[in-house]
């Protein structure tokens, strides 16, 4: 059985979740819960990275320990996590003790491999970023990002020689043409290389909230430097429970832009050092803007937008857990930035959702009521309907297998356009009870049982209720997807539920 492990980043509990994080949350789901229905052995990794500057001065302001905030911050992540459908198999915590095990197993494993060496850094840092800047680097003493002032730093570290890793890097990229997705960032990633690497610090006397360095007690690991090895903690890296030889290398990190370099300069490197081969995939995405800023907790901060409009519990109490995650994921192609707005979810929402897929459901089970007896009929073995139905199983599956959600939506809301379509043309409202209706709608039932099945890993609750409405056991999430998507396996005598709308209507105060 092949086996897919994919994660998204861990995210810092500085403050709570928002639909930016949702978004890489989400199209990790949607690509984990892809791999179970083709009946790969799937392992799913989030969680929450808990040390560093931000997350102590998060605690500090509101008055509570960093141990006390984090596990407060962590559980509203796995909250958000929960109204938002998403399978994780583990959901990781750095300042778990497993954690601290992995990390230090490695580390020890990059020192005695001659790659860490103490000496004195001095420069900029931001602390939102948790990220060190030299003065070119930064914008006029301003942090490029975040647009605060940088503070000045200098204290004696525990470096990493980065620096002796750029030929290896440029090896490694020349060797696996597709270790990170798409072209450009990966095009990105080898410039950051071919720049110049110079080594970087990785251990700080000034904070304790961090995982002690093994061999020098006065020294915690920069947050950084120990976050990434959350993807290893996770298969049990150096423990007793090891599981690398079967997860690892072939895996796929998603993660936005802004931590390009570290997953795809540094991580590699820091694997090499440690002696193991890097991970075999990064996927790099884009953010999703507001007014062609990233959304940020920086923003909400400053008043741009109100954090609790963009909680992603908020976000699924008002247009409910499917609406949310279909936007996040057709709305934007991974790689591209995005607008984000309420506007566009409810255009999603009423087109897509409501007027063709709700609509399309709702008509075919009140035909079905009304001239069947409310039991559907077989499809035919030939029809125009199987000729589309075929072609968006193979767009839907070829682009779910190249990590394109987007465009394994847009096939399958083509197979519903056509069923649509089909209806118009033979108009079975208007045909007596007899074999040329059930044939109709036989064959439309089958397109909404394939729709049901390609649209799964993206809005698993509503297909789940689609299957059971058009009266088949289980839901389709639990298929294997290459028998399951042949045409032709909708049975007669199934009896059809005609329910609730599925999306009913958002009004538009203009229309
Ligand atoms: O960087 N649009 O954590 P973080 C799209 N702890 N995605 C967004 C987004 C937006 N506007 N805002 C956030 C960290 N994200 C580190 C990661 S990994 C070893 C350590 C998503 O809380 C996006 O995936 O700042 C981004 O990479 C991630 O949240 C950063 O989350």
């Amino acid at each position: 059985m092949a086996h897919y492990y994919i994660t998204t980043p861990i995210y810092y509990v500085n403050d709570a979740p928002h639909v930016g994080h949702a978004y890489c949350t989400v199209n990790a789901d949607a690509m984990a819960r892809w791999h179970r229905l083709l009946g790969d052995d799937t392992k799913f990794l989030t969680g929450t990275d808990e040390h560093g500057q931000k997350v102590a001065d998060a605690a500090l302001k509101n008055g509570v320990s960093p141990r006390e905030w984090t596990d407060r911050t962590s559980r509203r992540f796995r909250e958000a996590w929960d109204a938002l459908d998403i399978s994780y198999d583990d959901f990781i915590r750095t300042t778990e003790p497993r954690h601290y095990e992995t990390v230090q197993k490695f580390l020890t494993a990059v020192y005695e491999n001659g790659y860490i060496y103490k000496d004195v850094y001095q420069g900029l840092y931001c602390v939102s970023c948790e990220d060190y800047y030299t003065r070119e680097s930064s914008d006029d003493g301003r942090c490029p990002i975040h647009g605060r002032v940088l503070s000045e730093m200098q204290e004696e570290n525990w470096f990493f020689r980065l620096s002796a890793f750029a030929e290896p890097l440029e090896r490694y990229y020349a060797e696996h043409p597709g270790f990170v997705t798409p072209e450009t960032k990966r095009n990105e990633a080898l410039s950051f290389i071919r720049g110049g690497l110079r080594d970087i610090s990785i251990t700080r006397t000034s904070i304790s909230w961090g995982v002690p360095v093994p061999w020098d007690d006065q020294h915690v690991f920069y947050v950084w430097y120990d976050a990434l090895i959350n993807y290893l903690t996770a298969i049990g890296y150096g423990r007793e429970d090891d599981r690398t030889g079967e997860w690892w290398p072939t895996s796929h990190h998603l993660v936005g832009k802004e931590i390009l370099r570290f997953h795809c300069v540094w991580w590699p490197a820091m694997c090499m050092a440690a002696g193991l081969e890097p991970v075999s995939h990064v996927q790099v995405h884009g953010w999703l803007l507001v007014g062609g800023q990233k959304l940020s907790k920086t923003m909400a901060a400053e008043g741009a937008v109100k954090l609790t409009d963009i909680a992603p519990v908020t976000l699924t109490d008002e247009f409910g857990v499917d609406a949310i995650r279909y936007y996040l994921l057709r709305e934007t192609s991974l790689g591209n930035d995005g607008d984000f707005s309420h506007e566009g979810i409810t255009a999603r929402y009423n087109t897509d959702l409501a007027n063709n897929l709700g609509n399309l459901v709702a008509r075919v089970s009140t035909i079905v009521a009304s001239k069947c007896a409310g039991r559907g009929p077989a499809p035919e073995p030939t029809s125009e309907l199987r000729v589309a139905a075929e072609a968006a199983v193979a767009g839907a599956r070829e682009a779910w297998n190249r990590f394109a959600p987007q465009h394994a939506l847009e096939a399958t809301w083509g197979l519903i356009g056509a069923t649509n379509a089909y209806l118009e043309s033979t108009a079975p409202w208007k045909m007596e009870p007899g074999d040329a209706l059930e044939a109709v709608m036989g064959n439309a039932l089958e397109a909404i049982r394939l729709v049901s099945l390609l649209a799964t890993p993206a809005i698993p609750r509503v297909c789940a209720t689609i299957w059971s409405r058009i009266g088949l056991d289980g839901a389709p999430g639990d298929e294997v997807f290459d028998t399951a998507a042949q045409w032709g396996r909708y049975r007669a005598v199934h009896e059809i539920h005609k329910g609730e709308p599925l999306f009913p209507r958002i009004k538009v105060s203009d229309e």
